[in-house]
Formats: C-alpha cells, structure tokens, sequence
C-alpha cells in the first residue's frame, strides 16, 4: 500500500515555510502531492501556472513530491487520487481555529484526514502575503524564499 498525503494551498508564492513543511511530509510519505488551489475570484501575484513552476523548481529535489493544480473543494482532489491524509503546518495558536475548522468539516466531508506539524520557529511568522508586502516596499525578503522565487519577485515586481 502506497501512503499518500497531499500540501495544500494558494502558494502565491512558496515560501520557505511552505517548503520546510513539504520536505518533512516527503520524509514520512511515500507520495506527496502539492495542490494549488485555483481561485478564479481572487487574483494573485502570480498565474497557477507561475506557482506551479516554482514549486516544481524548488522541490525539485525530493524525487516523491508531484506538484498540481486543483479547483473545487480538496476532499475531491484526495478521493479522485486515492490520498487519505492533507498536512498542514501550524503557525501559530491563530491559525490554529480556522485549521480545525478546516480538519473538521474534511474529515466529515469523506474521512480525509488531517495532520498537523509544527512550523519551524524560524519561519512561523511567516506568509506569502507578507513576503509580497515587504517586497513590494523594497524589503529584503531572500532569506524567506528560495532563491528562483526571490528572483520572481524582483522581476514581478520591477514589471509593475
Ligand atoms: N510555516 C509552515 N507552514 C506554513 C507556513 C509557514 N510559514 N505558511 C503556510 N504554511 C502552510 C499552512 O499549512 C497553510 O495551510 C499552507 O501552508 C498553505 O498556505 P497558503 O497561504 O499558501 O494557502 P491558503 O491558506 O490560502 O490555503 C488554503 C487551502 C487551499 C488549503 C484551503 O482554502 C482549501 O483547502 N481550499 C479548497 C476548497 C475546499 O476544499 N474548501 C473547504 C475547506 S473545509
């Protein structure tokens, strides 16, 4: 039996924190998927297929990580590709409502379940929101991406 667990998220961009969580899920996966979630209502920095393409960068190296776009709710992501389990970092005691919330109406939704793992200190006060605020301002923000993504961010937003 294969175990599979899915990352979901918006990824607009991946983090360091988003990576460090992936890398651990690898370590106790056999297959990890990313999904990215496509939003139509809310438009991003960077297109789903500009995200997807640096997460395939960045994860380039975990040979069990495949990265994919998902519209729709995540349980049917996880019943069509056979995944019981979605992890989550945690971040903080004020992530921690709407993950319940979240972990809750999934696993009545079809059983999927979900496991928490706790954000490395380094990165908890981390988000891709905030990354994309200090940069736009000029803030140095390299040591919170990996380097192709901090690379994107300077050229997304020289563009603008
Ligand atoms: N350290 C550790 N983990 C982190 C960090 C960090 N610094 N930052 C983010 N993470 C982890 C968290 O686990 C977070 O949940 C995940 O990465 C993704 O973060 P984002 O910000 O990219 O993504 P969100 O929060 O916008 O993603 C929300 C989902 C896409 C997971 C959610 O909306 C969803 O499942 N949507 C699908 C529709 C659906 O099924 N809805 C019903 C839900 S009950």
């Amino acid at each position: 039996q294969v175990r599979r667990a899915v990352c979901p998220g918006s990824f607009d961009p991946i983090t360091n924190g988003h990576l460090d969580i992936i890398a651990r899920a690898s370590r106790l996966y056999d297959e990890v998927y990313v999904a990215v979630m496509i939003n139509k209502a809310k438009k991003g920095l960077f297109e789903i297929d500009e995200r997807i393409d640096l997460i395939r960068q960045v994860t380039s190296e975990f040979e069990n990580v495949r990265v994919e776009a998902f519209h729709g709710l995540l349980v049917d992501f996880c019943k069509e590709r056979d995944i019981p389990a979605i992890v989550k970092g945690l971040r903080a005691v004020s992530d921690f409502d709407y993950e319940l919330q979240m972990a809750q109406m999934n696993i009545g939704l079809s059983g999927v379940e979900t496991l928490f793992v706790p954000t490395n200190p380094t990165y908890s006060f981390l988000s891709s929101s905030l990354v994309k605020e200090v940069a736009t301002w000029g803030g140095d923000v390299s040591h919170l991406v990996p380097p192709a993504v901090f690379a994107a961010l300077t050229e997304r937003l020289r563009k603008d």
